[in-house]
Parts: structure tokens; C-alpha cells; sequence
């Protein structure tokens, strides 16, 4: 089956709008299905452009009902943001085809995306390549830890710059800067606005953003979608002041 684009299209034609994305990244293990409605109610209320459902381990099994229950609610895209081949549902319009860029670990960078290649190729989501890179938060990650990879060091831009130059080189449509979930600090503004003008591909940037002005730091720097899961998890109010900063 081809694939359509239609997430990806509204995403380039967005940031040839200059029109910035808000995510909501949920982790499958963290949310009780019970609770979904009203964080969907929130997410509605405040704009949010796309769910990403993603997480690094797969405590329960509940992805499709998961998914399921958010797409009878509303019509935000979600998207798979797997940090397993455990976490593929055809329920989802779309999956970030991740290759942990910043990495050296060949399973992440093409085995994974071998094994799971046949099951992609047959499902009706639409397909992202995106070049993933862990830069460091100041505190150690689970994706780090599960993926056996280092981060780049925050301050080493020129890593990071040329990393995503590559990656855009190598035919990948989206380039992800994570600090990791929870992490201390953000991804800097200067090591955002260094990469973003770099490159032609959308920039989504994520991980221990908790505040609409580190949100807003981070779409004035260049980034194009932000993601936010851990500060809406411990207070799903903050949604509507984030999402603002990011559509300001
Ligand atoms: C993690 O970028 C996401 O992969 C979101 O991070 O949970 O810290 O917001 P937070």
C-alpha cells in the first residue's frame, strides 16, 4: 500500500506558513484509559495540533484501545512516536520512523527499521522518516539508557548541526532534537536556531520543556513543532498556557 502524506504535507506547508505546532506526547504506560477523556477535552480546548503516543517501555497493552478512544473523541492526528517495535498500531494515522541519528548503535540507525519494514509497508499509516537525536538534558534518560547511545553534548552545536545536515542529506523528511523525557534542561535556544538554519526539514524539538516561556524560547529559536509529556502529565492544566506560547 502507498502511503499518503497528509500529515507530512500540513506539517511543511505550516512551517513554510510560519505557523508553529504544539504536540502532546502521552505515554501509553502513564495514562489511565479511564482519564483520557478529560486530558482530550483539555488538549481540544487548548489547540493542540497533534498527539504523539510514545513511550520507552510497554508496561501494558493497551495501545489500540488507547488510540481508539482518542480518535472517537476528536480529529487531532495521532501519531506514533515508538520507542519500540512493540509499539506499532495500524489504529494511528501516522508513525515517525525514528533513526537515532545521534547514535552509533546500528539496531536503531537501520535493524529495527529492517524488522519492522514489512508490517509498515502494508499498514495504512503514513510513514515520516525522521532523524531522531538525544541531545544532553543534564540528567541521564531512559532513551539513552534503553538505546545504549550518548546524547550530544549540549554545547558541541557543530555536532549537532552536522548531524542534521546528514540526515536531511540522506533523504529524511523531519529532524527531532529530544532532551528526553524529564529532562533537566531544554534543548538551548542557540543549539535550536543553529540547527534550524541549517536545514530545510521541519525541526520538532522536546524533552523537559514545563514552561510556556521555555516553549516559546524554543519555537522563536526555529523549531517548528514543540513536544511537552512529562509537565502535562503532572499537571494537565498547563496545557492551554503551552500550547499558547508555542501558537503566539
Ligand atoms: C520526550 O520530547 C519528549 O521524548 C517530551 O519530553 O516528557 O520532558 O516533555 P517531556
Amino acid at each position: 500500500m502507498i502511503n499518503n502524506k497528509a500529515i507530512y504535507d500540513a506539517i511543511c506547508n505550516a512551517k513554510s506558513n510560519k505557523k508553529k505546532a504544539f504536540a502532546l506526547l502521552i505515554d501509553p504506560d502513564k495514562i489511565d484509559i479511564g482519564s483520557i477523556d478529560k486530558l482530550v477535552a483539555l488538549a481540544q480546548n487548548a489547540g493542540t495540533d497533534f498527539f504523539l503516543i510514545g513511550g520507552s517501555l510497554v508496561l501494558n497493552n493497551e495501545l489500540d484501545e488507547l488510540i481508539t478512544r482518542i480518535k472517537s473523541l476528536c480529529d487531532i492526528p495521532v501519531i506514533l512516536f515508538p520507542g519500540s517495535t512493540l509499539q506499532l498500531s495500524y489504529k494511528a494515522d501516522a508513525l515517525l520512523l525514528l533513526s537515532l541519528i545521534s547514535g552509533r548503535n546500528a539496531d536503531l540507525l537501520i535493524g529495527k527499521h529492517v524488522e519492522s519494514a514489512p508490517f509498515l509497508k502494508k499498514s495504512p499509516l503514513e510513514i515520516i522518516s525522521t532523524g531522531y537525536m538525544l541531545i544532553d538534558g543534564g540528567v541521564p534518560t531512559s532513551v539513552s539508557y534503553m538505546s545504549n547511545s550518548n546524547p550530544i553534548p549540549a554545547g558541541k552545536y557543530e555536532i549537532a548541526v552536522c548531524t542534521a545536515i546528514a540526515a536531511e542529506m540522506l533523504g529524511m523528511k523531519m529532524i527531532y532534537m529530544d532532551a528526553g523525557s524529564g529532562a533537566l534542561n531544554p534543548v538551548s535556544a542557540s543549539m535550536i536556531s543553529a540547527v534550524s538554519s541549517a536545514i530545510d526539514i521541519p525541526l520538532i524539538v522536546g524533552g523537559g520543556i514545563k514552561t510556556a516561556e521555555a516553549a516559546h524560547n524554543a519555537v522563536s529559536s526555529g523549531a517548528n513543532i514543540i513536544v511537552v509529556g512529562n509537565a502535562i502529565e503532572k499537571d494537565p492544566s498547563l496545557i492551554k498556557e503551552l500550547a499558547a506560547a508555542v501558537h503566539f
